[in-house]
């Protein structure tokens, strides 16, 4: 049985839940994190120095860092199309959900997410808002291009890669901005639509946690 510490509204929890729930595994979540509180908590702190969430717990091994966990469940629990065995054909992916990790979730969660939803009207940033959709604008069309090749980024099967993409679409396509033409993400925002486990664990609304 796993364990996931980590309310559900966090979108680097929705990665961790996505993927167990995708992999069919057997789960425990515990709320924690943001209203829950428990990040100082000291056992926590014991598992998770950083105080963040997700953590997770399978067996005796402990891991924090959501990309960390998605890659262990897929190592662990996943399948070639999940995870591929050829070192070259999973770094094709990997690269994918890197780039997603490090170059599109800064100016969608950093800039256009914490200005619309976590900060106060009276004090959004429209230049923070404006600087992180333009960046945006650049960055989709590549993903855009990329997802012409399969349904999936692993072809016919989603794979871990899918989860570090889809786990931001939700977020990317209901906030207020404005974003570039995108058909074959938008055919793939659809695609994830038709899987339980993207619905239930990847498209939590976010209005809990807007400041007005
Ligand atoms: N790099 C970490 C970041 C973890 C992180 O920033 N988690 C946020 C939620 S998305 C958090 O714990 N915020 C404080 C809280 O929810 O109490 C990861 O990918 O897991």
């Amino acid at each position: 049985m796993i364990t996931i510490w980590g309310r559900n509204t966090s979108s680097n929890v929705q990665v961790a839940m996505w993927a167990v729930a995708e992999l069919g595994l057997e789960f425990e979540r515990i709320d924690w994190g943001g209203k829950f509180g428990g990040n100082d908590n000291h056992d926590y702190r014991a598992m998770n120095p950083n105080g963040l969430v997700p953590t997770l717990r399978d067996g005796d091994l402990v891991l924090w860092e959501s990309p960390a966990i998605l890659r262990y469940l897929g190592a662990r629990h996943g399948g070639e199309g999940f995870w591929p065995a050829d070192p070259a054909a999973r770094a094709r992916l990997d690269m994918w959900a890197e780039w997603v990790k490090t170059s599109l979730c800064p100016p969608l969660i950093y800039n256009v997410f914490w200005q619309l939803v976590r900060t106060p009207e009276a004090q959004r940033s429209a230049a923070a808002i404006a600087e992180g959709a333009l960046r945006l604008k650049t960055l989709m069309p590549m993903i855009d291009a990329r997802l012409g090749d399969g349904p999936f980024l692993n072809g016919e099967h989603l794979s871990f890669a899918d989860i570090m993409l889809g786990h931001t679409l939700y977020r990317y396509n209901t906030l207020d901005f404005e974003r570039a033409a995108t058909p074959n993400l938008d055919a793939y925002y659809q695609r994830l639509q038709q899987r339980p486990a993207y619905v239930e664990h990847a498209m939590v609304s976010y209005e809990g946690l807007r400041v007005e």
